[in-house]
């Protein structure tokens, strides 16, 4: 590949995203591609400063959605400008947990942003680095509330209620009708077998029209 091929994995907390990137990066090794494993917010030095203030630092106690909106936005110029772009110029395969539907999913929907501000920033973090493949993972709330208990200790994004998580979940079905030929939605409630199955064969598809 000339360019390499830049996939994001979206979806509500608990629905495998970062168990099923390990996985794929594991397979796409063996097939002797080089794989690069990114996380949002985070991913940079700088990143993941912001990652710790968003989700577990005291001073982020009472941070207004707007301040969130753009800090994670400044994490991702970060991490675009620094990482993702010389990589998919090396020609590696860049597999990202989250990224840009994220925020219109969680600051947009969820916390009720205004959708055009909320492309804004997204548009000035980005540019035109946008994903050639994203898998939203989706879980009913049952699954991933159980997911979820069985990790240690919560963040602030966990605070939030019920009501937030059902506004997000809707704000990726939206993105998800929008962007069709972007966006494959996987099934995640089914077993991991399954799940990372039907995530090979929708790489595999696009990495044979690469
Ligand atoms: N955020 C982020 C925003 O608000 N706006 C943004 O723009 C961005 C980029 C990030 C937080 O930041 C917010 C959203 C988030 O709240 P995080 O800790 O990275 O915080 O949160 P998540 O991305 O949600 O990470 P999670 O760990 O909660 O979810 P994952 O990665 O989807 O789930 P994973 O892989 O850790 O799996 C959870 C458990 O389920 C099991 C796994 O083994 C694990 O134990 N599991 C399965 N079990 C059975 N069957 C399956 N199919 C399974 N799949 C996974």
């Amino acid at each position: 590949m000339s360019r390499g091929l830049f996939i994001t994995f979206e979806g509500t907390e608990g629905a495998g995203k970062s168990t099923h990137i390990r996985l794929l990066a594991e397979h796409l090794r063996q097939q002797g591609r080089t794989v690069r494993e990114l996380r949002e917010p985070g991913g940079t030095l700088l990143g993941e400063e912001i990652r710790h203030l968003l989700k577990h630092h005291p001073a982020g106690h009472g941070m207004t959605a707007e301040a969130e909106l753009l800090l994670i936005n400044a994490s991702r110029a970060q991490l675009v400008r620094e990482v993702i772009r010389p990589a998919l110029a090396a020609g590696e395969i860049v597999l990202c947990d989250r990224f840009a539907d994220s925020t219109t999913a969680y600051q947009g929907h969820g916390r009720g942003l205004d959708l055009t501000l909320v492309e804004s920033a997204i548009a000035a973090a980005v540019g035109n680095t946008w994903p050639d493949l994203t898998l939203l993972l989706t879980v009913s709330q049952t699954t991933s509330e159980a997911r979820r208990k069985r990790r240690s200790g919560t963040d602030r994004f966990e605070e939030s209620g019920p009501e937030f998580f059902a506004r997000v979940e809707s704000g990726f079905a939206a993105i998800a009708h929008s962007h069709p030929q972007r966006v494959k939605v996987i099934d995640a409630d089914c077993p991991l077998e399954t799940v990372q199955a039907d995530i090979q064969r929708r790489v595999a598809v696009i990495l044979s029209n690469a």
